[in-house]
């Protein structure tokens, strides 16, 4: 095939165009027939025996370990779980931009700084006339973690809020969130990934909404003045570096392997407002930002400021040396690097297609007069709704067919001969998948330490899978055992909203600690506090200060026992609970909850954490420890007496 536009096979008729668009996300599309070759029917259920003894070898027995930690998105649900592969037993539960009743995430002052302190002054005025702190909800679907020359290092994760624009990073060595910043200008961060060479020095994130230029409410529904923002956060000060103004929307993101390119898809090209609008055209886009020319164009001064964000112009007709554009079939998804270095693949979605671009023919895009698809050397037809791809190091791409609710395994090498007019089927397996699935994995499938050892599938319907819930069901994640061509279910896992992402690492590259250091930068303000209350957290029991209406308690925890089983504040005090677990053995947590306060908090062995409330009503008030800790854990508890203000 030497014809470089949209192969001769895919045609509006087979595409899940403009009309079947809205019919097809509807889920009453009927036309399978439509598939390439003929010998593609999904592949038969495994026979029994195979099946269990693929089971066999990824049964993780009680009390035996995972082979993998998984980190795994949750969408509306706002935080990161971390589940032992291949058994799915979740191990973990990490709020970053939810409220979380069991840590006390969004309750104390350490977690209140993390989620306000990075929010944009407008953001902050539209809380506070809201009666907010930080927004409450968050919509996280994409995690992965910090990479050092194309593998994961085991420092940081970071992740996505379309809902609210934002990018939060965890710590690994403690597992907890310690930045949360909103991004300015753009709307809706989707995409996100860690540059992969020669270290993650930027995040880039997608901004899949389009907004005006400057969004004072100057300009509303002037579509063709609106614009869309990429983001290069730098990664170990998680702030803005610096952002790019494109053409279209901006859907998912990857990094290549050289520190040269980022891409991103667009769904939108069009510029549409509308689903009609949006799905208008065969085509739309893949993005190709250079980096290098990008950090030059900053450096010489050819941006614009906005928002106190340096802003390059990326857009279609602009300076071409910063992005370049080029053409895909139709509403592309997925955006994922290949581990061998070369192939950039990008899920069809309305197109049956998976683009396959490879970046040594980059550098060439870049000249003037440049054919736009110069740099697509494959276009395999593999089915129906092609989202995302993952990768197993052995040159097999396993691409999730959404509307077919199957996996396809294809050989990449293949397809690039296929798209130069040999006779060979790409395609190696399809496997049904329960169902219409989006994301997916092979453990560490981004890295250059892809392996072959598990799939999985993280699909949005559960259907007839599970007991009835009622009408809200779970979704469900599957693992599959590769060998070869054969993917055998090995386990269904019913899970809640929603697990856009997973991203599966061993465990030699993360190492977290089983006890805080006392003097982490976690509660550093809190720690300046109670030295200017004249307390050395290092060597204290108790106190009590007052400071007019604010009254700071300080307090230790040490199974069975807080060191203060009373004390007393007066209505309407602000008052301030700080507490230090003395225990530093390994699992010994503990907790401060404040009856009928709205207030607890988790306290890992040697934390400290602190939380302020009003003392509004007179009364008797019970605190205790939430975090079962010891045999008289129960007892572990103690008395607030509020003294009426007049008395
Ligand atoms: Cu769910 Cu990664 Cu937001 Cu695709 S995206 S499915
Ligand atoms: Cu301490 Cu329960
Ligand atoms: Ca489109």
């Amino acid at each position: 095939m030497t014809d470089k536009t949209p192969k001769g096979g895919i045609s509006r008729r087979g595409l899940l165009g403009a009309t079947a668009g809205g019919a097809a996300l509807a889920g009453t599309y009927g036309g399978r027939a439509m598939l390439a070759g003929g010998a593609l029917g999904a592949a038969t259920a495994a026979s029994t025996t195979k099946a269990s003894a693929a089971a066999e070898s990824t049964h993780v027995a009680p009390g035996q370990l995972d082979e993998y930690y998984g980190f795994w998105s949750s969408g509306q649900t706002g935080e990161v779980r971390i589940i032992g592969v291949p058994s799915m037993r979740e191990l973990m539960r990490i709020p970053v931009f939810n409220i979380c009743s069991a840590t006390g995430w969004g309750i104390t002052n350490e977690s209140k700084k993390i989620l306000t302190e990075g929010l944009t002054e407008k953001t902050k005025k539209y809380l506070a006339a809201n009666g907010l702190e930080f927004p409450r909800n968050g919509d996280l679907h994409h995690v992965h973690m910090s990479f050092t020359e194309g593998k994961y290092d085991g420092r940081f994760l970071f992740m996505n809020d379309k809902a609210n624009t934002r990018v939060a990073r965890i710590r690994c060595d403690v597992m907890k969130c310690d930045k949360i910043i909103e991004i300015p200008n753009a709307k809706g961060i989707h995409g996100l990934r860690p540059q992969k060479w020669p270290r993650t020095n930027y995040v880039f994130a997608n901004g899949e909404d389009e907004v005006p230029i400057v969004n004072d409410g100057q300009i509303l529904d002037k579509p063709e003045e609106y614009t869309n923002f990429y983001t290069a956060l730098n990664a170990d000060e998680m702030t803005v570096a610096w952002q790019v103004m494109v053409t279209g929307n901006l859907d998912n993101t990857d990094a290549d392997y050289e520190g040269k390119y980022a891409f991103s898809t667009s769904y939108n090209s069009e510029m549409g407002m509308t689903l009609a609008d949006m799905t208008e055209s065969d085509m739309d886009h893949v993005v190709v930002f250079n980096i290098a020319e990008i950090e030059k164009g900053i450096a010489e001064g050819d941006y614009i400021e906005l928002n106190g964000v340096k802003v390059i112009d990326g857009r279609k007709g602009s300076n071409k040396k910063y992005t370049r554009y080029i053409p895909i079939p139709n509403n592309p998804h997925g955006c994922n690097m290949a581990p061998d270095k070369v192939h950039l693949c990008i899920g069809g979605k309305l197109s049956p297609t998976v683009s396959v671009i490879d970046v040594r023919k980059l550098d060439a895009l870049f000249e003037e007069d440049a054919d736009p698809r110069s740099a697509v050397v494959a276009e395999p037809e593999l089915g129906l709704g092609p989202l995302h791809t993952c990768f197993d190091g052995k040159g097999r791409a396993y691409t999730t067919l959404f509307l077919d609710s199957q996996v396809v395994q294809w050989d990449i090498a293949k397809a690039v001969e296929a798209y130069g007019g040999a006779d060979v089927n790409p395609i190696l397996s399809k496997t049904d998948v329960h169902y219409q699935p989006g994301h997916n994995s092979t453990a560490e499938g981004e890295t250059l330490d892809a392996s072959d050892k598990f799939y999985i599938t993280m699909n949005k319907f559960s259907k007839d899978r599970f007991l009835n819930v009622g009408p809200l069901k779970p979704e469900n994640e599957q693992v599959f055992v590769i060998d070869d061509t054969k993917l055998t279910l090995v386990h269904d896992g019913p899970t809640f909203a929603e697990p856009h992402d997973s991203i599966i690492v061993h465990p030699s590259k993360v190492n977290p600690v089983s006890v805080w250091d006392r003097n982490d930068p976690m509660w550093a303000e809190t720690r300046r506090q109670a030295e200017a209350d004249g307390i050395d957290l290092d060597d204290w029991q108790e106190e009590v200060i007052r400071d007019g209406n604010k009254v700071r308690v300080y307090m230790t925890s040490q199974a069975p026992n807080f060191s203060l089983e009373t004390f007393t504040v007066t209505e309407g005090d602000e008052v301030t609970v700080t507490v230090t677990n003395l225990d530093d053995i390994d699992d010994l947590t503990h907790g401060f909850t404040m009856g009928n306060h709205g207030v607890a908090m988790e306290l890992g062995p040697q934390a400290t954490a602190s939380v302020t409330f009003t003392a509004a009503q007179p009364g008797v008030y019970w605190y205790y420890c939430q975090w079962f800790c010891h045999a008289l854990h129960m007892e572990m508890r103690g008395r607030m007496f509020v003294e009426p203000r007049d008395a």
